[in-house]
């Protein structure tokens, strides 16, 4: 066995390796997906237990929900309910510590659940949208969420004054990010002294591309149970539980 491979054999080594990195940089970002939410309840799209086990991808795509929106709301329904009494767990709590104990953190995440907010981080690029507000598909008028949220718990298709069909501010496949908040993620890439990789399996794009926008001297870390396209570039990588990894780092970072 190779001394790398001795290393990541050995949870805490890893996470040692891990505190003294993030003692060591000022300016932190974090990259996370469904995975991070998972524990509060969420299904992720990928894993075993995930969304598309049950739910085709089209579902999501900005076609379906254009040409079939009655259909989109009815099949949305549970997964709106899901996200919409979910709470913050320990990792998302973990993250807003680090803000807390003094570190600059951007958190880039593609979650449309408004979790990283709710758990008390400030600075969160949400490249992907959110479930916040919704718009109307043909004159684009916006509206809160308290306007449209009781029409989705039942699975009703939310209409606009106009009335024509909303569709909330999430990105569906097909349709181009949020330009604001790319470019917000884009920047804590460029400055960030190390990225933590974490609960996403970054296989959509240009999400998954967004680590190569970091100093070339900037350490990767890999938090995910399944291995990544970046896992061989990365100093550290956990495929233990995030809410494990992440509350364990910051506890021995204030020790
Ligand atoms: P994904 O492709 O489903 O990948 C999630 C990854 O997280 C998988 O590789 C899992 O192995 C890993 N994982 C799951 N739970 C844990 C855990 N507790 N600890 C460690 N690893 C874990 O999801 P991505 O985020 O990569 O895909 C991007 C899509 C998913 C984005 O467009 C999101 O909007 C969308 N999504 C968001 C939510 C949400 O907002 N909570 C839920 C489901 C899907």
């Amino acid at each position: 066995m190779d001394e790398t491979q001795a290393l990541n054999n050995d949870f805490e080594a890893r996470l040692d390796r891990l505190v003294t990195i993030l003692t060591q940089s000022q300016r932190l970002a974090f990259l996370t997906g469904a995975g991070i939410s998972t524990s509060s309840g969420i299904p992720d799209f990928r894993s075993s237990t995930g969304i598309y086990r049950t739910t085709s991808a089209e579902l999501f795509s900005i076609d379906f929900i254009q040409t079939r929106p009655a259909e989109f709301y009815a099949q949305f329904k549970d997964f709106y309910d899901l996200i919409s009494s979910a709470r913050p767990n320990r990792g998302h709590l973990a993250i807003a510590e680090l803000e807390r104990l003094g570190k600059r953190v951007d958190v880039v995440t593609q979650n449309i659940d408004a979790l990283h907010t709710q758990a008390g981080s400030t600075r969160v690029a949400e490249i992907h949208g959110t479930l916040r507000t919704a718009s109307c598909m043909v004159c684009a008028r916006q509206y809160p969420r308290e306007y449209f949220h009781d029409a989705m718990l039942r699975g009703e298709a939310p209409l606009c004054e106009c009335g024509n069909f909303l569709k909330p501010d999430v990105t569906f496949f097909g349709e181009p990010l949020p330009e604001r908040e790319f470019a917000k993620a884009r920047r804590a890439m460029w400055e960030a002294q190390a990225l933590l990789i974490v609960g996403t399996s970054l296989q959509v794009y240009p999400a998954a591309g967004l680590p190569r926008d970091c100093d070339a001297g900037a350490p990767y870390i890999v938090i995910n149970y399944t291995p990544t396209s970046l896992d061989y570039q990365a100093s550290i990588v956990f495929h233990e539980a995030i809410d494990e990894v992440l509350p364990r780092a910051v506890d021995l970072l204030k020790a």
